[in-house]
């Protein structure tokens, strides 16, 4: 499918803002994320193939922060449990919006409810599958604990978490390194140098990204038995936990 291509940051910007899920990246969305996190497209199918898994009859899927529902459309597409279904929540109403919109055109027996609120404010209850893909990373940093608390004690026992995020790196070289590469990506994606960095500016301080080593300790400390990287791609991963 062809989606309007992103241009957003293609032109200097006298001052550059802080970077805003709104109407205007909402609309260009799809091509955004794709051009710029390496190995989102198999994360998605990932995500669908896990949920398959995972999923259990008469069970929640969550997917948290879901924007356009790439995430949702992939779970809803494998789950084959009888009455499982999908809360997908986005704080941002463009988002939102443009996903139920697509959601009238999307047929599976998969019940899926979207809903425009704060993941800090959602109850998690009866879940088999949680995903936060690349989310947690624009969730301020004092609240990342609570919220992944919140989603251990929601999860039934065997229910696993899939967590994506832009990691950062303790070791200087390597983290000098990845930057450059995912920037390389970019540049052969077609993004310009005054886009990388424009981008970059208007990331600052929104996206917060941690070490894989943080994000393992703090799903420990919440309970979970067990987290571990299975995909990589430069400096974004994703990592199941386990219940
Ligand atoms: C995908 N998961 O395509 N509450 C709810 N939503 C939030 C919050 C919050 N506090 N903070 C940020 N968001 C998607 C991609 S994008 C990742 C996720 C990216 C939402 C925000 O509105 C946006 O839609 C999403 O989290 C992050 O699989 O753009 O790099």
């Amino acid at each position: 499918m062809n989606f309007p291509k992103d241009s957003i940051y293609a032109s200097p910007i006298g001052e550059v803002g802080a970077f805003k899920f709104d109407e205007t990246v909402a609309g260009v969305f799809p091509d955004m994320i794709q051009r710029s996190v390496p190995g989102y497209s198999a994360i998605i199918s990932a995500i669908g193939l896990l949920a398959g898994r995972f999923a259990r009859e008469h069970s929640v899927c969550y997917d948290l922060g879901c924007s356009l529902g790439a995430a949702t459309l992939s779970m809803r597409h494998q789950i084959e449990a009888e009455n499982c279904r999908i809360i997908a929540v986005d704080n941002s109403e463009a988002m939102v919006t443009r996903f139920q919109q697509a959601l009238q055109k999307d047929h599976a027996p998969v019940a899926v409810d979207v809903q425009c609120r704060d993941i800090r404010e959602v109850a998690i209850e009866n879940a088999s599958v949680v995903v936060l893909n690349f989310t947690l990373q624009f969730i301020p940093l004092e609240d990342r604990f609570c919220l992944l608390q919140k989603i251990y004690q929601g999860l039934l026992p065997g229910g696993i978490l899939i967590l994506s995020e832009k990691l950062k790196f303790d070791d200087d070289r390597q983290q000098e390194l990845q930057t450059q590469m995912h920037h390389a990506f970019k540049k052969a994606q077609g993004y310009s140098d005054l886009e990388v960095s424009q981008k970059r500016t208007a990331l600052e301080n929104v996206l917060i990204p941690e070490t894989f080593a943080q994000h393992q300790n703090r799903l420990r400390e919440v309970g979970f038995s067990s987290a571990e990287v299975w995909f990589q791609y430069f400096n974004f991963a994703s990592i199941i936990a386990l219940k």
